[in-house]
């Protein structure tokens, strides 16, 4: 492998090596504000690796335009060809710059590399990735695979780091700003949905950040981009109950929660009331969560039996209680879902309308690599390593959305009859001009305060 890992490309004099962070996207994309993995990635390797000079892009025409040492590139499964176009032309310019992939495709399926890429990184990459630019033998690191001979060399799993307050905190890229930052507190979640394939990716760990490191990140996101809301991302934020009240009294005693407002996704079963109670003291604005389904049984089946439709109740019905827009999402197409199931879907969000609650996402179950699903949609044939990922790139209702992509694995229920009954969700409360109002008032904490302004202002008036 001709490679510029070690920054000899003139062979002579010691000068910065270039290293370019590319996060791989979908042909009409407008999910790139995050970005944290990168964010990570180039935090860490910036403290811990002399001699570099760092650029973050999303454009490839920057890219081959800055003509890196390393090109580091970040995919997911459906983005995957998007990783390999950039690569192929990187190296067609540049055959001697060092083409990395990380994120969770190559993590899934590391025999894939593709061979426009030098080194996949598998897992977890500050750490990796640091020891890589600091010059040590492919074979001697852990958590990586390259091409050797023709074949795809995988090394030893790398262990997950110990203590996330070792991290820097990620530097956080501003395309795409829209007032709302994303927050890391934790990596990792130690159950096992059907569908999921994040809980994998972390071997079923749980790791968080200290409170006091949350506090310091939150306090140094305000500082650089004086958001309306953060956004916390964690799989499984509200697990540890210890944490999350000396979070919630830290917040209070900073004054943080009149700076700024909160949302998060939280796993229904861990719910309880005083919960619910400290989110809305801390400023949390909308409480979003999987409810995926109305039928106790289709949920077992998804969810490993571990929460049950009524946790899904009790989330809405405490955040109503406790004036805090919910929002959920839903999934359709599980093997084994039928008619019945989908009606007390139905039926389970047709009861909840009214209760500040609205609707998240509709999205058809997709057998991401790393899951459980994943292994059946391939024992069914429907699915292989050099598939066209882009065809699991399904959003109802999305102008990419086609009926002839959806990887259908329900045999219980005839296709035909199954896109029936989700036009009608959608229809019923996505499409419906009352829902879009719906939808949009319960998500927007801004418009529901200037409504109600304006009736209390009108009242007024009238007096
Ligand atoms: C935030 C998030 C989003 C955000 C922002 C996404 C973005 N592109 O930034 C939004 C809401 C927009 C989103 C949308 C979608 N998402 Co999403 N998302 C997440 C979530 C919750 C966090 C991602 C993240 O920032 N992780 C934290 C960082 C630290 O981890 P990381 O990015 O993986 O990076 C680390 C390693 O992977 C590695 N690494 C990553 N890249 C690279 C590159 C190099 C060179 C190296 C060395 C290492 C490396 O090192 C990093 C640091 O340790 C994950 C689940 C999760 N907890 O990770 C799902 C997840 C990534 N999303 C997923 C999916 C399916 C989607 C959607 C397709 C959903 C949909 N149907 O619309 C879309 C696709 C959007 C897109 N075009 O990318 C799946 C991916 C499954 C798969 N196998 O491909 C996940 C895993 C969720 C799941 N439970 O299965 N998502
Ligand atoms: S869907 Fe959420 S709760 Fe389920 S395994 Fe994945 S991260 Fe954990």
């Amino acid at each position: 492998m001709d490679t510029k890992l070690h920054g000899q490309r003139d062979g002579s004099s010691i000068r910065k090596r270039k290293v370019v962070f590319y996060l791989s996207k979908l042909p009409s994309d407008t999910y790139q504000h995050s970005a944290l993995g990168i964010g990570y990635l180039a935090a860490y390797i910036k403290r811990e690796v002399p001699d570099i000079e760092i650029l973050i892009t999303k454009e490839k025409e920057e890219v081959l335009a800055a003509n890196p040492d390393i090109l580091a590139v970040s995919s997911i499964s459906i983005t995957i060809h998007d990783a390999v176009d950039l690569a192929t032309k990187m190296k067609s310019q540049s055959p001697s710059t060092t083409t990395i992939l990380g994120g969770y495709h190559i993590t899934h399926l590391p025999h894939s590399l593709p061979s426009s890429f030098d080194i996949g990184v598998v897992g977890e990459g500050e750490q990796t990735l640091a020891e890589l630019l600091n010059s040590k033998e492919l074979a001697e690191i852990k958590g990586i695979c390259y091409h050797q001979n023709g074949q795809v060399v995988i090394t030893e799993q790398r262990p997950l780091i110990k203590d996330l307050d070792t991290l820097p905190h990620p530097i956080r890229i501003s395309y795409g700003y829209v007032g709302i930052v994303g927050l890391f507190t934790s990596r990792g979640c130690p159950y096992s949905c059907y569908y999921c394939s994040s809980s994998a990716f972390w071997r079923h760990a749980f790791r968080t950040h200290s409170a006091q490191y949350v506090v310091d990140e939150i306090q140094a996101i305000i500082k650089e981009f004086n958001p309306h809301t953060i956004h916390i991302l964690d799989d499984l934020f509200l697990i540890d109950k210890k944490r999350l009240t000396e979070l919630h009294d830290l917040i209070i005693q900073a004054n943080i929660h009149k700076k700024v407002a909160f949302r998060a996704f939280v796993r229904a079963n861990l719910v309880d009331e005083p919960t619910i109670k400290m989110l809305k003291e801390m400023n949390f604005v909308l409480v979003r969560f999987g409810a995926e389904t109305g039928s106790e049984q289709l949920l077992a089946q998804l969810k490993g039996g571990s929460v049950k439709v009524q946790d899904g109740q009790n989330v809405i019905d405490l955040c109503y209680k406790y004036h805090l827009p919910s929002a959920a999402s839903f999934m359709f197409g599980t093997p084994g879902e039928t008619k019945e199931d989908l009606e007390q879907t139905y039926d389970f969000i047709k009861r909840n309308r009214h209760k500040n609650f609205s609707i998240d996402g509709f999205y058809f179950i997709m057998p991401y690599p790393g899951t459980q699903l994943w292994e059946y949609a391939k024992s069914k044939g429907k699915v292989t390593e050099d598939m066209d990922f882009l065809k699991m790139n399904i959003l109802i209702g999305t102008p990419q959305f086609k009926w002839s992509n959806v990887i259908y694995l329900n045999e219980s229920l005839d296709f035909e009859e199954f896109k029936q009954i989700v036009t009608r969700f959608q229809h019923d409360f996505v499409d419906n001009k009352t829902e879009k109002l719906i939808n949009l008032l319960s998500k927007s904490t801004y418009l529901r305060r200037i409504i109600g302004y304006g009736v209390k202002l009108k009242r007024a008036i009238r007096r």
